[in-house]
């Protein structure tokens, strides 16, 4: 097996030291970075987020995996060039003001981390003005709000009232999920689009910006 292929088995495997150490091996080899993290990281957290979609995976055994995949993204970050940029579009994600669950969105994140998307977590409890500075400050292509309360669902709404009156809506997409949230909730509201998992956001984030 290729050193490119074993990292994306030590990508699932969640092998910190392993990823580590056959990512350092690639480059002291000569390597490409975004080969590195196309065909070896981002490959593993993709077999990562389809065994989770299929109840083949469990939550904490995709956040070992995103933990291996982040190890291996350390080292060969800082390596690309400007021209060599991996990122296939930016996303900002956050949990809507209110609301302080955090473990869903962060694993959302990772897993659209792992596809290869450029993330700017902004954190928890983000306000709709909050979301309409960082898209002017990131413009990024999507955001990703996250609720798992029924009372901070109407922050979804609020935000992209928001972005309407800031004459922003229409340079972004919205992504909107948590467990409380519903395709029909994120049609009534007007969102792009819903997610109920981080297998679907990634699916869904790639539409957005093929
Ligand atoms: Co709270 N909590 N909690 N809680 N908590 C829930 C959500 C609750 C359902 C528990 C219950 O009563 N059965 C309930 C909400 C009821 C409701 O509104 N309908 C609740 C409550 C009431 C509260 C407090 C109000 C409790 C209190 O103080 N009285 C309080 C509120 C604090 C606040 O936010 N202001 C509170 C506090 C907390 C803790 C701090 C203790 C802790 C959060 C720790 C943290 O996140 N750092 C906590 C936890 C852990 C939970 C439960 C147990 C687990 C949530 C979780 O992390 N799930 C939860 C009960 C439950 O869900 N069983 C509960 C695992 C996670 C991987 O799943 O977040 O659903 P999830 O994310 C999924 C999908 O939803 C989706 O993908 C993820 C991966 O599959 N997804 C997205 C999420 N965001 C997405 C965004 C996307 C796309 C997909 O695109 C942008």
């Amino acid at each position: 097996m290729g050193k490119i292929k074993k990292i994306t088995e030590e990508v699932i495997a969640g092998n910190v030291d392993g990823v580590t150490e056959l990512t350092k091996g690639l480059i002291d080899e000569g390597e490409k970075p975004s080969e590195i993290i196309k065909n070896g990281l981002v490959a593993g957290m993709d077999v990562v987020g389809g065994r989770f979609k299929k109840n083949e995976m469990f939550v904490p055994e995709v956040l070992i995996a995103a933990r291996a995949m982040d190890a291996g993204m350390a080292i060969v970050k800082p390596l690309l060039t400007e021209g060599e940029d991996s990122s296939i579009g930016r996303i900002i994600m956050a949990t809507v003001e209110g609301d302080l669950h955090d473990i869903g969105k962060n694993l959302v994140a990772m897993m659209l981390e792992g596809a290869g998307f450029e993330v700017i977590d902004l954190g928890v409890d983000i306000s709709a003005d909050e979301f309409v500075e960082a898209v002017k400050e990131y413009q990024p292509d999507i955001i990703g709000l996250s609720a798992l309360l029924t009372t901070t669902m109407p922050v979804m709404e609020e935000t992209i009232k928001s972005l309407e009156e800031a004459g922003i809506r229409n340079q972004v997409k919205v992504m909107v999920g948590g467990a409380p949230v519903s395709e029909d909730f994120a049609n009534e509201i007007g969102a792009d689009g819903y997610a109920a998992d981080g297998s679907t956001a990634t699916d869904i984030a790639r539409e957005f910006v093929s």
